[in-house]
């Protein structure tokens, strides 16, 4: 399992006192479906009961922190490998997009993609979105524009 790093532990920390009401050091596996559902991942009953099975390895019923950390170590690093999925897919995708394998995409194709995606998007919309995306004004979208658009970052 990965390490968390000191400003990850101290956010866990932080989340960990919060749900800990009574400061006793502890919180009931109750809440660990509604933490988790904070963070994002709603899970089935059955899901649930496993990972709060393997988190809770005193199986005391309630996650002190080290078992925390672990609760949370291993959504944060699963987090990582989606992301990590998720460039590879948008790889393949951009790739399908450069049929010539240029490198790029040129704004033409990438308005045809937002119109396929949005048939309502209207042409002065799609001219702003484009403007955004090529930040460097080259009428083409190379792939780091393109994963700038998809991930929002
Ligand atoms: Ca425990
Ligand atoms: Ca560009």
């Amino acid at each position: 399992m990965d390490e968390l790093d000191k400003t990850q532990l101290q956010l866990l920390k932080n989340a960990f006192d919060a749900f800990d009401h009574e400061k006793k050091g502890i919180i009931s596996t109750d809440m660990i479906g509604t933490i988790l559902e904070m963070l994002g991942h709603e899970l089935d009953e059955a899901t649930l009961k496993e990972i709060v099975d393997e988190v809770d390895q005193d199986g005391s019923g309630e996650l002190e922190f080290a078992e925390f950390c672990q609760l949370a170590a291993k959504f944060l690093t699963e987090e990582e490998e989606d992301d990590e999925a998720m460039i590879k897919e948008l790889k393949e995708a951009f790739r399908l997009y450069d049929k010539e394998g240029n490198g790029y995409i040129t704004t033409d194709v990438l308005k045809e993609i937002f119109r396929e995606l949005d048939n309502t998007i209207t042409a002065d919309d799609l001219d702003n979105m484009i403007e955004e995306i090529d930040s460097d004004g080259s009428g083409t979208v190379d792939f780091d524009e393109f994963l700038e658009v998809m991930t929002g970052e």
